[in-house]
C-alpha cells in the first residue's frame, strides 16, 4: 500500500483540510504531519494549541491512518523516515514564500520517485470566516499576552522589531522571508520603543510623549495585529504611577515592559556620557520593580530590568550587582545595554550572568553592536534580540530625499520610481 503524506499546521480543521484528506484516501495510507510550535511559529501562524492536543485533532479526522510529529518546515525529517509515495498540499503552495518548500520537498522526493500532488486551494466563505475567527482570537489580550513566555521556551532566541504605528506594525506582523537556509521566517514580537514613538511624534525622547498617547500608539498597533508587545516604559516613572501602568499594560495585553534604572530627565541611552543622566540606586529601582510585580494581575505580564552601568561607565561588577539585586526585587528579566560598536561587553557581562543565573531571560538591544548576528548572541544566553529604531530610521533618509526631490524637479515624476505604486498603496491595507 502506498503512503500520503501532508503537513498541517492549524489549530482548526476547515473544509479546505478534510479536502486534502479526502484527495490523499484515493492514494494510499494517510499520514499526517503535526508541524512543532518551533516552526509553526517561523512560517505561519503562532499556536493556540499545544503539540500534542493538535496532534489528537488530527487523529479524529476521518481518512486519517496516522499522525506524526514534523520537526522540519522543510520536511527532511518526515520524508527520510517515512519515504512517502506522495506529498499532497494544496495548490496555494505553489506561489509566494511557501514555493521554496514546495521546491525543496520535490527535490527530496525525486531521489527516490516521490511525487507531490497539488490539490487546489479551499477558500470558501467557511474557510475565510474560521481564518479571520483565528486572527481575531490571536489578537485578544489574554492570548497576546501569554505568548511572549511561551515563545522565550519555544524558540532558542525571540526577534523583536520596532513598532510606533498600525502601519510598522503590520510591517512586523505580515513580512516572511526564505532564508538562505531555504527556511521561512519572520519576527516574532514587537518592540514599542520610546525614541521612535518620540520621534514619530516630533519630539525628544526624553519622558515628554505622555502614557495616554504612548498607549494610543499601542492601540493603533494592536488593533491591526496579533503578534505581542514589549513596552519601552523608560524609567517607569513615579513608583506610584508605574503601578497604574502595568495594570494598563496587562489589561492593553502588552507581554512586558522594560524600565531603565535612570532617575530625573531621562535622555536617550545612546547619548551615553555626553548629556547629563542619572543612575537610580539599587534600593529605589528594586522598591519600583517589587511594587510594579505587587501590582500586576495577570501571571503572564513580565516586568523586564534594564540596567545603564555600561551605558553610564560604571562597571561590569556594577552592572552585575545591579542584575542580581534586580532579579532578587522580582524582574522577569534583565535587559543589559550598552552603545559600544564591539559586542564584547555585551557578551562578557551575559557569560557572567549565565555562570550564575541560568533561569532569567536577557535581553539586548544591538544597535550600536550590530555586526552581532542573533545566533551568536544565544550562545551566550541572550534570549531576546529588539532591533530598536531601523525602521524609522529607514524610513526618515527616504522621505526627506523625496521631499528634497520634488522641491528640485517641481513635479512628482522623478521621484516616481521608488515609489509604492498608487495601486499598491490603496490595497495595502485589508478591509474586514
Ligand atoms: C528605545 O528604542 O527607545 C530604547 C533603546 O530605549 S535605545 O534607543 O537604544 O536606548
Ligand atoms: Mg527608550
Amino acid at each position: 500500500m502506498k503512503t500520503v503524506y501532508t503537513c498541517f499546521s492549524t489549530d482548526v480543521i476547515h473544509d479546505g483540510h478534510l479536502n486534502i484528506i479526502n484527495h490523499a484516501k484515493e492514494y494510499g495510507r494517510v499520514v499526517v504531519g503535526c508541524l512543532s510550535d518551533k516552526e509553526m511559529i517561523r512560517c505561519t501562524k503562532f499556536p493556540t494549541k499545544s503539540e500534542e492536543e493538535r496532534m489528537n485533532l488530527y487523529r479524529q479526522i476521518d481518512g486519517v491512518d496516522e499522525v506524526v510529529m514534523q520537526n522540519n518546515m522543510l520536511y527532511d525529517d518526515v520524508i527520510k523516515a517515512l519515504h512517502p509515495n506522495y506529498v499532497i498540499h494544496g495548490d496555494n503552495w505553489k506561489e509566494g514564500a511557501e514555493s521554496a518548500i514546495r521546491t525543496h520537498v520535490e527535490g527530496l522526493l525525486s531521489e527516490y520517485g516521490g511525487q507531490i500532488i497539488d490539490v487546489p486551494y479551499t477558500y470558501n466563505e467557511n474557510v475565510k470566516k474560521i481564518d479571520a475567527q483565528l486572527k481575531e482570537k490571536l489578537s485578544m489580550p489574554e492570548y497576546r499576552r501569554k505568548r511572549l513566555r511561551q515563545l522565550i521556551e519555544m524558540t532558542p532566541v525571540v526577534k523583536v522589531m520596532e513598532a510606533h504605528s498600525g502601519l510598522t506594525g503590520l510591517i512586523v506582523e505580515k513580512t516572511v522571508i526564505e532564508g538562505d537556509n531555504g527556511k521561512l521566517d519572520q519576527f516574532d514580537a514587537m518592540w514599542v520603543s520610546s525614541l521612535c514613538d518620540s520621534t514619530a511624534k516630533g519630539k525628544p525622547d526624553i519622558e515628554l510623549v505622555d502614557m495616554t498617547s504612548r498607549f494610543r500608539t499601542i492601540e493603533d498597533i494592536t488593533e491591526v495585529t496579533t503578534k505581542p508587545i514589549i513596552f519601552d516604559g523608560d524609567t517607569g516613572g513615579l513608583t506610584e504611577h508605574f503601578v497604574y501602568t502595568v495594570r494598563s499594560l496587562e489589561r492593553l495585553g502588552v507581554s512586558a515592559v522594560i524600565i531603565e534604572d535612570k532617575t530625573g530627565l531621562k535622555k536617550n541611552s545612546l547619548f551615553g556620557t555626553e548629556v547629563q543622566q542619572t543612575q537610580d540606586s539599587i534600593e529605589n529601582f528594586s522598591a519600583k520593580i517589587a511594587a510594579g510585580k505587587k501590582a500586576q494581575l495577570t501571571d503572564d505580564f513580565m516586568i523586564i530590568a534594564r540596567i545603564e552601568s555600561l551605558i553610564l561607565e560604571q562597571g561590569m561588577e556594577d552592572a552585575l550587582k545591579r542584575a542580581h539585586a534586580f532579579v532578587a526585587a522580582g524582574a522577569d528579566g534583565i535587559m543589559i545595554h550598552s552603545r559600544k560598536k564591539d559586542p564584547a561587553e555585551i557578551l562578557e557581562f551575559c557569560d557572567k550572568f549565565r555562570a550564575d543565573n541560568n533561569e532569567t531571560p536577557i535581553v539586548v538591544v544591538p544597535s550600536s553592536f550590530n555586526t552581532i548576528t542573533e545566533e551568536e548572541l544565544a550562545e551566550h544566553g541572550v534570549n531576546i534580540v529588539i532591533y530598536a529604531n531601523q525602521l524609522t530610521r529607514s524610513a526618515f533618509p527616504a522621505m526627506q530625499q523625496t521631499a528634497m526631490d520634488i522641491l528640485k524637479y517641481h513635479r512628482a515624476k522623478e521621484v516616481d520610481d521608488r515609489l509604492l505604486p498608487i495601486k499598491n498603496i490603496i490595497t495595502l491595507i485589508d478591509e474586514i
